[in-house]
């Protein structure tokens, strides 16, 4: 069975308490839930994992060169700052789905620069938790094996 990796950034274990909604109104266990769900119809494994420190989202990525067939990632605040994290990609042989929950480019300036992206096969943003389920679709497709 193939496997992939979603790996969530800063902050996104606060999703659905924002009282304004930026990234929507489900939690993040039940994000990760339906992620889980999905990507068991999907026929692939799901290692979902969060964490709030850039060293550690590098050490799961160069994790996922060994175990991993696709990764899907939303680094939030990491997106426009960590060059270490693009070249932790870069090292990655599988595609890759940069996702966000919300539309980046139609906020703030400094939200539209994404490091990240130079590394993503396919960006996926401003779908809230749907496009993350639109990105597991995606990975599953990316890392089908062929037909015998
Ligand atoms: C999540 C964050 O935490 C922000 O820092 C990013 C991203 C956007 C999202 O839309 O999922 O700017």
């Amino acid at each position: 069975m193939q496997n992939v990796m979603f790996l969530n950034g800063p902050n996104a274990n606060l999703y659905g308490l924002d009282p304004k909604g930026t990234y929507g109104t489900d939690s993040f266990p039940q994000i990760e839930a339906a992620c889980m769900a999905r990507a068991a119809e999907l026929g692939f494994t799901l290692d979902f994992r969060q964490s709030n420190h850039e060293g550690v989202l590098i050490d799961w990525i160069q994790e996922a060169r060994q175990s991993c067939d696709g990764l899907l990632i939303n680094a939030a605040g990491l997106t426009y700052t960590s060059i270490a994290i693009l070249d932790a990609l870069l090292a990655f042989d599988g595609p890759i789905i940069e996702c966000h929950m919300s539309n980046i480019w139609k906020r703030e300036a400094f939200r539209s620069h994404s490091f990240i992206s130079k590394a993503a096969t396919g960006v996926i943003a401003g779908l809230g938790v749907q496009g993350y389920l639109l990105g597991l679709t995606a990975i599953g497709t990316l890392i089908a094996e062929p037909a015998a």
